[in-house]
């Protein structure tokens, strides 16, 4: 349970250099967090292939679950909910950023310190995968809880 995420996240990272260079995560930052709490996750995924692909998970060594989460903000009220996949279209790009489409990283194993930099590798239909980091910022507060 504490060595397979990381191990699977290694050989993702020389799969994904090795043949899947179209998939390009940028642009990745996060807030401070402690363990044993939730933290966020906000990155930009480009796809410079000439075919959409479908991003349907995220795993980092940091959290014990992560999941995709879309805020919408319905006459005033601002909902989240988990949207299980994300398309990227053709030589398109999809921005998770606040107030949209986020990461939750559920159960931290470790704090998120300012400056620190959390892995995440993702996952897409077809079997290919993309590693990218979040770097830890301090401004930027979210405004009451929000993600
Ligand atoms: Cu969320």
């Amino acid at each position: 349970m504490k060595v397979l995420p990381l191990a699977l996240a290694v050989a993702a990272a020389a799969a994904a250099g090795a043949a899947h260079a179209e998939i390009r995560v940028t642009e990745g930052w996060s807030r401070p967090a402690g363990a044993g709490f939730t933290g966020v996750g906000y990155l930009t995924i480009a796809n410079t292939d000439r075919a959409p692909v479908a991003l349907i998970g995220v795993e980092s060594a940091v959290a014990a679950r992560t999941e995709i989460h879309r805020t919408t903000v319905t006459n005033g009220v601002s909902r989240m909910s988990a949207e299980p996949r994300v398309v990227i279209p053709a030589g398109g790009r999809v921005v998770f950023q606040p107030n949209g489409r986020h990461l939750m990283l559920i159960g931290l194993k470790q704090p998120l310190n300012i400056g620190g930099r959390v892995p995440v590798t993702l996952r897409f239909e077809g079997g290919r995968s993309a590693t990218g980091q979040l770097e830890v910022r301090a401004g930027a507060a979210p405004a009451r809880g929000r993600h």
